[in-house]
């Protein structure tokens, strides 16, 4: 059966015919033809025979790649681990051979841009896209990149296609309270009138969470205070109210610590301390903030200062205390040692005695120096007189007989100290007082 529409024969020459195309055929639409030729005389009857002949259509590389969607949305957990696989992009070529083998790659959005991101990764055999790296919902909510799709023919087709890599949120931050401030040491206070009702708003705590959705809804709770009847919290708004109206019995000072949970699976939760003081008078706002607040700090450091003083002035008692000791144990030795030596009376009965003999002891030939301008007459430096003593003097002391050169008489004080200035007669020394 002739195909109409693609095929003709043509007469060429004689009873020869050309078979003709007709119409552009399409591989891709036929790829191959069954053509019966007939050939019949012009008799009566006519007698034919026929022919049949298969044309195989060749292929031609006039179909670009396409892409089963005309955009990608893929998701990825944050924290995800590295190298994950998120997707499959799939491109068909209607092509056969090489003119439909795809290939597929990233391409930058814009041409003057870097590759968008490095973390995406498409598998170019068959088109499963990676992310290669951890990604932060915080940081990146989504990540979008184009893939294209080429064919291996000559001229090659492709077609790009868009992908959005949304990352999901994972419960990862908690809750960050933003007042009252916790950074602050003491915790800030709230002023409560003493006079305030229930429902009176003493403050409200405010705080974020990084995360979204469901990950970032905070509730509120209260969690420890001086008096857990005095306060209610507000488990959306965060707002601290009073439960009922202060007394006088209360305490000035009440702490609270509030909870805050976000509505994560697994919630993450943070806590908020504050206090707040119950006053009948602001004015006086000062005085028990800053004692209350630092009431324990103050005692801790002057229990440290009274400490160091006592030390300190019991070190000072003990040396001083020490050094009297010696320094009396020295004097009272020292003149323990002049007492010995020169025996007070019988110094000086000794020395009348010897001064009467003519002659000192060895023992007593000392030179006695009195200072000026002391107050007390004590001694103050003592040597031995004899190499100060005149030649026959000394002979005399040596215990030589040598008589010559001595007086006859005995020998008196008054003598002596004529011989030797430096000597004292017995009145003189008789007046000095050995203390
Ligand atoms: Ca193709
Ligand atoms: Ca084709
Ligand atoms: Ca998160
Ligand atoms: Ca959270």
């Amino acid at each position: 059966m002739l195909q109409r529409l693609s095929f003709s024969l043509r007469s060429a020459y004689k009873n020869y015919f050309e078979l003709v195309t007709v119409s552009a055929l399409d591989r891709e639409e036929k790829a191959r033809y069954i053509l019966t030729v007939r050939a019949a005389d012009a008799g009566s009857p006519p007698l034919t025979t026929t022919q049949t002949f298969t044309v195989d259509i060749s292929d031609v590389n006039d179909n670009a790649p396409v892409f089963n969607q005309t955009s990608y949305t893929m998701y990825v957990r944050e924290n995800n681990a590295p190298t994950m696989l998120v997707g499959v992009v799939i491109a068909a070529d209607a092509d056969v051979g090489p003119n439909a083998k795809v290939t597929y790659s990233l391409v930058p959005t814009h041409p003057t841009e870097q590759p968008t991101c490095s973390c995406i990764s498409v598998n170019s055999e068959n088109g499963d896209v990676f992310v290669l790296q951890p990604l932060d919902y915080e940081q990146v909510r989504q990540i979008e990149v184009l893939v294209s799709a080429s064919d291996a023919g000559s001229p090659p087709l492709s077609s790009n296609v868009t992908v959005y890599i949304s990352v999901v949120d994972e419960n990862d931050n908690a809750p960050l309270v933003l007042y009252p401030s916790q950074d602050s040491s003491p915790a800030s206070s709230e002023l409560v009138p003493i006079s305030a009702e229930a429902g009176y708003l003493i403050t409200k705590v405010v705080a974020v969470d990084a995360d979204s959705g469901q990950n970032s809804w905070l509730s509120y709770h209260l969690l420890r205070a001086t008096d857990p009847g005095l306060f209610v919290v507000g488990a959306q708004s965060g707002e601290v109210r009073l439960r009922r109206s202060v007394t006088e019995r209360d305490a000035v000072k009440q702490k609270l610590v509030i909870l805050l949970r976000d509505n994560g699976q697994p919630p993450l939760s943070a806590t908020a301390a504050l206090s707040a003081l119950l006053l009948s008078d602001f004015s006086d706002v000062r005085l028990p903030q800053s004692s209350l607040t630092t009431e324990e700090e103050e005692g801790a450091s002057l229990t440290i200062y009274l400490i160091i003083s006592l030390v300190f002035v019991s070190l000072l008692f003990l040396v001083s205390t020490a050094a009297f000791v010696v320094h009396k144990v020295c004097k009272r030795k020292k003149l323990k040692d002049e007492h010995v030596l020169y025996g007070g009376n019988n110094l000086q009965s000794s020395l009348a005695d010897a001064a009467a003999a003519g002659t000192l002891p060895h023992a007593y030939c000392y030179e006695i120096s009195l200072t000026t301008g002391s107050g007390n007459s004590e001694f103050k430096f003592l040597k031995p007189i004899l190499p100060s003593l005149p030649p026959q003097l000394h002979a005399a002391g040596g215990g030589t007989n040598n008589e010559q050169d001595f007086p006859s008489g005995p020998l008196t004080a008054e003598d002596m100290a004529q011989n030797n200035p430096r000597m004292l007669s017995a009145e003189q020394f008789n007046s000095l007082s050995f203390k």
